[in-house]
């Protein structure tokens, strides 16, 4: 019995297929959006446009989604149900020809020429955009910062859907009106696997600020701040673990899917990631390495974090999840790297017999403003042309965990294991300086894209209606682990208060 995971991120498209019966992979594979799809002419797979915008395009998704299917057509007759993660909160506008064209693709064509014409929007604004400050600031004063807080389970934020709507709707007012459906990415690939409108899963549907966590259904006083004619736009909301359909004719027929094929409910990136690695229950918390950087764990049912910091979503696997989101992650860590010409294996090599690093105060981190703390660009490449590139990378790895550290701790007091995922989380140096600085265990799980596998293994799950346990113990198997370095503990508690004064004066 074999479920395929894909996983549609910032930079590409990968498929995962897991074999149950034989507990192993059995097919990957990746679509590089800049590499393969150079005629879109994205940087890193999305495209910065002016005053902090920040998109990506619908019909790439579908262009990759063609080209990843047809190199892994091999093995998809086998396969028994799909799913599908995203990067959360981008949003994807669609008219009232999107129904029937999807009921209509004809397997002769390619999908994006067939359902081009059904965008009422080209580009999908996807989460690095930070290009809505006004509008968040407008419904924070319709609302209430606290109201929106308890309902949605987050301030609201510059890349939360509600404030990409509310500017598409403000800015391009005739394409709005002529919007009939506004979907995720997640459910828009998803509608477009099962040839039919999609629901939006509760887990990726926290991450919009117009969900209600209390009731799980779309709160009429949000939609009401946001933009005229809201609730008629929105597709239902449904748990992840709910069918969409059987796979569309197009993928049977074209790729050799079987016509009994599921397709489940897709979902957000951090979501499937806490499913992938076997986090689903709280206790162990996850950090992901990826575009951008994130810290999360599983909060029981509890949904309200009512201070605010950080953002309560869904758990596929029941109740709720918390999250906070750095937008210095990999891009940083690679801007430097770049800058001192080297590869990860070299860095990683200076960097093992580096940390802590020797340099008496901690830099800031933020080589692009960031998310929380909420600190404008503070740091360019050229700050560490008086350090080697041992010490740069080290000064600059270091100062974004102790940085997250800050923000973690008001979550989660104690943090006694971290699940590590995300590509970079192969670099030993990361993982015991994270390990040091948490004075925690440090697991790296041995899929990297945990997003992909989280998919796959919510595919298995909901078609077999069997105990997550099951699926935890076949595939997120740890690799390596890391233990934390006591020695190491005072120099990196120094380093944080350091690097807490430094943010304290850069935000006032
Ligand atoms: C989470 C967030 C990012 C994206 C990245 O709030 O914005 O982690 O999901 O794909």
């Amino acid at each position: 019995m074999s479920y395929l995971g894909l996983d549609l991120s910032s930079q590409s498209l990968s498929g995962l297929i897991i074999d149950e019966t034989t507990s192993s992979f059995v097919a990957e594979h990746t679509i590089n959006f800049t590499k393969d799809l150079p005629e879109y002419k994205t940087e890193n797979g999305f495209v910065r446009g002016e005053n902090l915008q920040v998109h990506s395009y619908p019909a790439m998704f579908l262009d990759a989604l063609d080209l990843l299917l047809e190199a892994m057509r091999a093995h998809l007759p086998e396969v028994q149900a799909v799913s599908l993660s995203a990067q959360q909160h981008a949003s994807v506008y669609l008219n009232e020809g999107f129904e029937q064209a999807l009921k209509s693709l004809n397997p002769n064509q390619n999908l994006k020429s067939q359902l081009f014409s059904s965008l009422s929007r080209e580009i999908t604004p996807i989460w690095m955009d930070h290009s809505t400050t006004t509008e968040c600031e407008e419904m924070t004063q319709k609302v209430g910062e606290q109201n929106v807080i308890e309902r949605s389970g987050s301030p609201y934020c510059e890349r939360f859907t509600a404030a990409q709507i509310r500017k598409f709707y403000k800015t391009e007012s005739e394409n709005y009106d002529q919007t009939q459906h506004i979907h995720l990415v997640s459910s828009f690939m998803t509608s477009v696997l099962a040839g039919q409108n999609s629901s939006i899963d509760t887990s990726d549907g926290a991450g919009m600020n117009l969900m209600n966590l209390g009731t799980s259904q779309w709160d009429p006083e949000l939609l009401e701040a946001c933009a005229p004619n809201l609730a008629t736009k929105m597709p239902s909301l449904a748990p992840a673990s709910a069918t969409a359909g059987k796979i569309s004719t197009y993928f049977s027929e074209k790729y050799g899917f079987s016509k009994n094929c599921d397709v489940i409910l897709g979902s957000g990136d951090n979501p499937n990631s806490l499913i992938g690695c076997g986090a689903a229950e709280s206790g162990t918390a996850v950090i992901s390495l990826g575009t951008s950087d994130t810290f999360f764990s599983a909060n029981g049912s509890n949904p309200i974090d009512t201070k605010g910091l950080g953002h309560v979503f869904g758990n596929p696997a029941g109740g709720f999840m918390s999250l906070i989101c750095f937008r210095n992650g990999s891009l940083s860590r690679e801007e430097l790297l770049a800058h001192y010409g080297l590869d990860w294996q070299s860095a990683e090599e200076q960097m093992l017999k580096t940390a802590p690093c020797p340099i008496e105060e901690p830099i800031l981190p933020y080589l692009v403003d960031e998310v929380v703390p909420p600190v404008k660009t503070t740091t360019q490449v050229s700050d560490f042309k008086d350090m080697d590139s041992a010490k740069g990378m080290t000064a600059l790895i270091e100062s974004q965990f102790l940085s997250l550290q800050l923000q973690a701790r008001q979550h989660l007091p104690e943090v006694k294991l971290i699940r590590l995922t995300g590509g970079a989380s192969r670099n030993k140096a990361i993982a015991q300086i994270i390990s040091d600085i948490f004075q925690a265990k440090v697991e790296c799980i041995q899929v990297s894209n945990s997003a992909a596998l989280g998919a796959a293994m919510r595919a298995g799950n909901a078609h077999r209606k069997n105990d997550w346990s099951t699926w935890v113990s076949a595939f997120s198997q740890v690799g390596l682990s890391f233990e934390p370095n006591a020695s190491n503990a005072q120099a990196y508690a120094q380093k944080s208060e350091q690097l807490q004064r430094l943010i304290q004066k850069a935000l006032a």
